[in-house]
């Protein structure tokens, strides 16, 4: 028997124990190590029944992911030999429990239903995740679930992904048996008692699969709602027609269409972008010179200065994670209308079912609204959130630094000024960060952690700690205007401008992008934004413009008009009582007029180019913060996008995108722009040696020859 797995007898009951940390996933060696066992089994007199379980934290956390990229580069050949496995468990003539804790995911629940019964101890979870790494059960999940779950249950949890708690997959027949208390002596009992009873074989179990009349409309529920919530994604389509397969087909029929479309999905770019998306994500908590051991700052208080839109969400996020908040504002009004604004989200949370009205009432207990800086001198963290401009929060530092005691970490939500002149106002630089949340911050995951040039270790790895608890992705990005990720949107949302200067119509542009998947278009985001807050950079930076270069004008003007988007009911779009965007012919006019009074020849722009000048934009200006070190890694600048900007995950994130097109491809689009559209396309350094190299964004290492990388 193999490290792996690990054979074990109590008296007339093998336990099979799977041994592979950190989340026993099914990689190399462990199904043959559980085959093996198995066979053992089978041959000793002594056994009359055996239990499975998973050693550590969890049951089995699925396939190992790892492998699906050996598979679909030609590196592995394909299958992972889990399919014979599940069939000899089936098929042993001695029942097989299975006992779960932690996570039956993925491979690990196929598994699980290829025992003749479950049992799960009260905090287990069970679930189909396969569908956000872009691929479908591919080891029966999709025939056995159905069997177990019923088919309404089984679609749903193949086709969104969502996992189940062990008390609900005890009711929808997934669990026979739920133990408190120690769950290995619970399993082993429990075979006792299923000795001489027939042992359930879950692909022969059709009762729940006979009720054909009612899955027309459970599957065509089930497609519309994944084109609406999982727009763009192939496998939750797939997932739901190997389900409905399994109603239509014999077992081992309803296992060749899984196994087709598993392949099909697979071998998609989708799947190969989501399982990036599902590294990167662990990758870019780990920070190269920040090693592991650096101390922890332990943030149990914090405060918050500036109780608006922003600081009213950030107050929030650290109260959801238990964390109490003083909430300071300079005046009493301001501060009412903070709380007030804290009290109604949490209202319209409880109202959608998010949290719980004794959840939400233990939160608002830990925001504390105050009026001046008395208790700062007690917190371990201060996130100022006041309005956005350099004198003010060089104010509030400088204050800061009076009160709190040494070693408070003192963060900053601006997004887009210099952390080091902020830092500047106090005597202690090493503890001033960026933490820049998006809002609505108590729902947007990312979190932008700026290294300022002083920023301690001790300092920065407190905070991307911190962001786990706050259930954010924490990215470390390096100080410059913008960051990474209102750096980049700034060339995306110019060329949305000039692409509707030169002629082409809002809604296309806007309906072009969503097309290609983002959220929402560049204008509809940022009426919904606030255009004002664009304009009001670009008049404080207008001075670091390069002379004669081209600058969108039209957005400028709607806000001299008054026009800021939806809070002002009009600003690209024109605004109901419901904040429903309506196209508003007078702007459609306006724009015509500008453009011709600037002299800017107007033609059709089709879909194509307005993907490629907006999205390409994105891509020019990742490769320059790439090359200046300001993103680690390409990766950290895909994982800003997802969770920041509404970027389809299913295309990796933009630094992804331009790898899959190939990054020749991408010069060359680029540098057709160049020369129509002058100096501001002029290709990133980076881009041009890396297509040169033949080379991708993702092998790019700061410091590091690529080719060698
Ligand atoms: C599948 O099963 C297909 C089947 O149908 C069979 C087809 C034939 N593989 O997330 P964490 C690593 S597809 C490889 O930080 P947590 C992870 O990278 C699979 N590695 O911990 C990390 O490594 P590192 C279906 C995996 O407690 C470390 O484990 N299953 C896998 O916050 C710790 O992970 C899924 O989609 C894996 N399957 O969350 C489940 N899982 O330390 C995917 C984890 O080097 N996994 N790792 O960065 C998860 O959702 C979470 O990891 C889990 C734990 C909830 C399990």
């Amino acid at each position: 028997m193999s490290d792996l797995v690990q054979l074990t007898k109590n008296q007339d009951v093998a336990i099979i124990t799977i041994n592979n940390p950190p989340v026993n996933a099914l990689g190399p060696g462990v199904p043959e190590a559980i085959s093996q066992a198995i066979t053992e089994i089978i041959q000793d007199e002594g056994v009359k029944a055996a239990v499975l379980i998973g050693a550590g934290r969890t049951f089995v956390a699925g396939a190992d992911i790892k492998e699906f990229g050996k598979i679909t580069s030609g590196q592995k050949a394909r299958g992972t030999g889990l399919l014979p496995l599940l069939r000899q468990i089936e098929d042993c003539p001695k029942p097989v429990v299975i006992a779960i804790h932690g996570m039956a995911f993925g491979g690990g629940l196929e598994l699980a239903m290829s025992g003749h019964y479950r049992v799960g101890a009260p905090g287990a979870q069970v679930g189909q995740p396969e569908v956000k790494l872009g691929i479908i059960p591919g080891a029966g999940g999709t025939q056995r679930l159905p069997r177990l779950a019923g088919v309404a249950k089984a679609v749903e949890m193949c086709a969104q992904g969502n996992p189940v708690p062990a008390r609900e997959a005890l009711e929808l027949g997934i669990l026979d048996r739920m133990i408190d208390g120690d769950l290995l002596a619970g399993a082993i009992a429990f075979a006792r008692t299923v000795l001489e009873k027939p042992a359930p074989k879950t692909r022969e179990r059709n009762e729940k699969l006979r009720i054909p009349e009612q899955h027309a409309a459970i599957f065509t529920a089930a497609r519309g709602l994944a084109r609406q919530k999982q727009r763009g994604m192939m496998a939750p389509l797939a997932a739901i027609d190997a389900v409905e397969a399994a109603t239509r087909l014999p077992f081992d029929e309803g296992c060749e269409v899984e196994k087709k479309l598993f392949n099909d999905c697979l071998f998609s770019d989708q799947s190969k972008a989501l399982m990036h998306v599902f590294f990167g994500e662990r990758e870019v908590a780990k920070v190269p010179d920040i090693p592991k051991e650096t101390p922890i700052i332990p943030v149990n208080s914090v405060g918050v200065v500036g109780a608006g839109t922003m600081g009213g969400g950030i107050a929030m996020v650290f109260a959801n994670a238990g964390i109490p908040v003083l909430l300071k504002d300079a005046d009493q009004p301001a501060l009412d209308r903070g709380m007030e604004v804290i009290r109604k989200n949490y209202a319209s949370s409880v109202k959608r079912g998010r949290f719980t009205q004794q959840f939400v009432d233990e939160r608002l207990q830990l925001i504390k609204p105050v009026l001046s800086y008395d208790d700062f001198g007690n917190v371990d963290m201060v996130v100022e959130a006041v309005f956005e401009g350099m004198p003010l929060k060089k104010e509030v530092f400088g204050q800061l630094d009076r009160v709190c005691r040494p070693g408070t970490i003192l963060a900053s939500n601006t997004s887009t000024l210099s952390i080091d002149e902020i830092a500047s106002a106090t005597v202690r630089p090493e503890a001033v960060i960026g933490t820049h949340f998006f809002s609505p911050a108590n729902l947007m995951r990312l979190l932008e952690i700026v290294r300022g040039k002083a920023s301690s270790k001790e300092v920065i790895a407190s905070c991307m700690q911190l962001s786990k608890k706050l259930s954010k992705v924490g990215v470390l990005v390096g100080n410059c205007r913008g960051f990474v990720g209102n750096r980049m949107f700034g060339p995306y949302r110019r060329e949305a401008q000039f692409l509707v200067e030169e002629g082409a119509n809002i809604e296309a542009v806007d309906q072009a992008l969503y097309d290609f998947g983002m959220a929402m278009g560049p204008l509809a985001t940022g009426d919904l934004a606030g255009l004002d807050v664009g304009w009001r950079i670009r008049k404080e930076y207008r001075h670091l413009e390069k002379p004669g270069a081209r600058q969108p004008l039209a957005e400028d003007r709607l806000c001299e008009m008054g026009r800021y988007g939806q809070k002002t009911g009009a600003g690209w779009y024109k605004y109901d009582e419901n904040r429903r965007a309506i196209p508003d012919p007078e702007v459609a006019d306006l724009l015509r007029k500008w453009a011709t009074e600037a002299g800017i020849p107007q033609r059709k722009i089709s879909p194509q180019e307005i993907v490629d000048r907006c999205i390409l934009a994105l891509v020019n200006e990742g490769a320059r913060i790439l090359e200046e070190g300001i993103a680690l890694r390409a990766v950290d600048i895909d994982i800003i996008y997802l969770n920041g900007y509404g970027f389809p995950a299913y295309r990796g994130g933009p630094m992804w995108y331009a790898d899959t097109v190939g990054l020749n491809r991408v010069l060359d689009r680029i540098s057709e722009f160049h020369r129509q559209h002058g100096e501001l396309w002029e290709p990133a350094t980076l881009l041009k040696r890396l297509a040169q190299e033949g080379a991708t964004f993702a092998e790019f290492h700061q410091g590091q020859d690529v080719t060698a990388a």
